[in-house]
């Protein structure tokens, strides 16, 4: 069985490449729940939703995010009423944050995400990182803005000073989660390309989690989200600029602070430095496609073995 950490848009590619070439009850995809907000009175939680949409073969492909064929005609009646425009609802989208919201009064969110990923035809096991409220706030020159409003509102336009997770000390790692580290079936822990800070530092300062990970006995592997010191897709590579790290395959392990046994990286980075005592796989990192995501999770598991 292999876990996969994920976040954003680059985790959930890589997390159907691994659906794609794995038996389904062989992929456990651990999700970061940090990007979850409340708006409109509506419980969101993108990563998960990113995931479990692209998993079942329903997402945007040209966003990433969101299901494909939306119509818009709740957000049109929004703005009719004067409400908030930043933050796109689909009409289809909008019944998962609906029907999430309502359910959230009486079950645990990795209960509600298991059965909507029943509901959408998903055989592989979704667990959210932790079913307590952590909420990523990014530090800026324009002060502390919610995730959201950075990244979605802002456009990542202010200077990135920092982050924090606010709820962290309190939460707790969700059972499913727990359960996947320590299923004796496990092969190896895949960390999906997204972004470091954002997406997969939350989920490896949940309570116990970093300690258990250096004690496993399982391969762990991180996919760099960075081709040729820049990002695929959203901020990492100037949040990383902006912190004085470069977005380079040193810096991904040492962000990962000594926990991996393999990074795979991109042709573009071969020539830099290489971060010592970690195993490097050099390939073509880039998922432009599905083929291109089940070929590099075949790379990344066969890796993964090597390592082992
Ligand atoms: N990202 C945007 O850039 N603009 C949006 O309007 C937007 C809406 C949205 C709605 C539901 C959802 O699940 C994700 C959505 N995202 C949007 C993406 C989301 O902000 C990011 O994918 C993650 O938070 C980054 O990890």
């Amino acid at each position: 069985m292999i876990v996969a950490l994920a976040g954003g848009v680059g985790g959930a590619k890589l997390a159907a490449g691994l659906a794609a070439v794995l038996p389904p009850g062989d992929l456990t995809v651990v999700v970061n729940t940090g990007d979850d907000f409340v708006h409109l009175g509506l419980a969101i939680s993108p990563d998960i939703d990113t995931v479990a949409y692209t998993l079942a073969g329903l997402n945007d492909r040209t966003q990433g995010w969101g299901l494909a064929g939306e119509s818009w005609h709740f957000m049109s009646a929004l703005e009719r009423l004067g409400g908030a425009q930043w933050f796109r609802l689909g009409d289809k989208d909008l019944a998962t944050h609906v029907e999430r919201t309502r359910r959230l009064q009486r079950e645990t969110l990795s209960a509600i995400t298991a059965d909507f990923a029943t509901r959408l035809g998903i055989r592989q096991h979704i667990v959210p990182m932790s079913d307590d409220r952590v909420s990523t706030i990014v530090d800026t020159d324009e002060g502390e803005l919610a995730f959201q409003d950075y990244f979605v509102r802002r456009r990542c336009e202010p200077h990135f000073r920092g982050i924090r997770f606010d709820g962290l000390a309190d939460a707790l790692p969700s059972a499913g989660l727990i359960a996947a580290l320590d299923d004796p079936a496990l092969e190896a822990i895949v960390i999906c390309p997204s972004n470091p800070l954002l997406s997969i530092e939350p989920i490896l300062a949940l309570a116990g989690i970093g300690e258990t990970l250096r004690r496993r006995s399982v391969p762990l592997i991180a996919v760099s989200p960075f081709i040729g010191g820049e990002a695929v897709k959203g901020p990492a590579a100037k949040i990383m600029r902006e912190l004085g790290l470069v977005p380079t395959p040193a810096a991904v392990a040492a962000r990962y602070d000594g926990l991996l046994d393999g990074l795979v990286i991109d042709h573009a980075d071969a020539a830099a430095p290489a971060p010592e005592g970690v195993t490097l796989l050099v390939t073509d990192s880039l998922m432009r496609d599905a083929p291109d995501q089940a070929r590099l999770a075949q790379e990344v598991i066969q890796f993964a073995r090597r390592c082992g």
